[in-house]
């Protein structure tokens, strides 16, 4: 019985051990698996929030530009869109040609990779010629091998808008947009309201954040004043007396490209021109005046 007991309590301390051996094995799979399934989570979120972040910065872009306006009692319209491409981007060759952040967000393919038989997409849109005949066999926005590999912008926009219908008192309004330092921080898309801008009485204005850590801003607009329509980088208003006809002060389209930093690491770790991960949301918004504008309608 004794002995019994003893090679019984042997084999189990081996047990024990290869058992010990086992789990500890295991146990560091599994705890391997869960740190990189919290990076991995920690990853999304982060991913996530820059999603929002910038999804927030977009949807208050669209409502504001959607109602710029031409306003028919004053000679000069106001319109202003400066544009500054920045030196570096992503720092990451996301097309592949061994040279990083070459092409500039502008709407043609700086690169020159893009083959209209492979890369036109106006052609296949259903079968037919639905987006803008006139531009068949042109780059734009939608083809790929254009803006592709695109440096950083930190582009600037001034409008005004129709009144707000919410504040009768508000007659009018001006709205900029800029990348700037706010409150300490750098990189803030912020947006600034002058109410009633002409009237010393009453103006009154505001600054609000609406993204934070925006590595980039980048504006195109849809220019109808071209034979063939096409986008331009920058726009002034002021020059519309000298625009070619039909001299359409404002743009038809505005697209809009924010850029926003998807790091792990702070912020405040990343230094420019160096690999960043980052979301980088776009949207086109029509200016509802100028759609409605005989002057436009004539040229469809
Ligand atoms: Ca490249
Ligand atoms: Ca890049
Ligand atoms: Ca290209
Ligand atoms: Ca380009």
């Amino acid at each position: 019985m004794r002995r019994y007991l003893s090679i019984r309590f042997g084999v189990s301390m081996i047990e024990m051990l290869v058992a010990l051996a086992v789990a500890g094995v295991f146990l560091a799979g599994v705890l391997e698996t869960f740190v990189s399934i919290i990076r991995a989570s920690d990853m999304a979120e982060t991913q996530l929030e820059a999603v929002a972040n910038a999804r927030t910065a977009l949807e208050r872009m669209s409502v504001d530009i959607k109602a710029a306006r031409i306003d028919p009692r004053r000679p000069i319209q106001t319109f202003h869109g400066i544009h500054t491409d920045l030196t570096y981007g992503d720092g990451i060759d996301n097309d592949e040609d061994g040279r990083v952040d070459e092409e500039v967000h502008n709407g043609s393919d700086d690169d020159g990779d893009y083959q209209v038989m492979n890369d036109d997409l106006h052609e296949s849109l259903g079968g037919g010629f639905i987006e803008r005949p006139v531009l068949v066999n042109m780059a734009d926005l939608g083809d790929r091998h254009v803006d592709e590999d695109c440096r950083f912008s930190a582009d600037t926009l001034d409008f005004i808008t129709f009144p707000d219908p919410n504040n009768p008192g508000y007659r009018e309004q001006t709205i900029s947009y800029e990348l700037t330092t706010f409150d300490g921080q750098p990189n803030v898309l912020v947006r600034h309201v002058t109410y009633n801008p002409h009237d010393p009485q009453n103006i009154r204005t505001e600054f609000d954040p609406i993204a934070f850590n925006v590595l980039s801003l980048s504006l195109l607009y849809w220019d109808p004043n071209r034979i063939p329509m096409n986008w331009v980088t920058s726009w002034d208003s002021l020059y519309a007396p000298f625009f070619p006809d039909p001299q359409i002060e404002l743009p038809v389209e505005v697209h809009i490209s924010v850029t926003v930093y998807a790091g792990s690491a702070p912020f405040n770790e990343y230094k420019p021109g160096q690999r960043v991960e980052t979301v980088t949301l776009e949207t086109t918004v029509n200016i509802e005046q100028v759609l409605k504008d005989e002057r436009y309608r004539n040229l469809l």
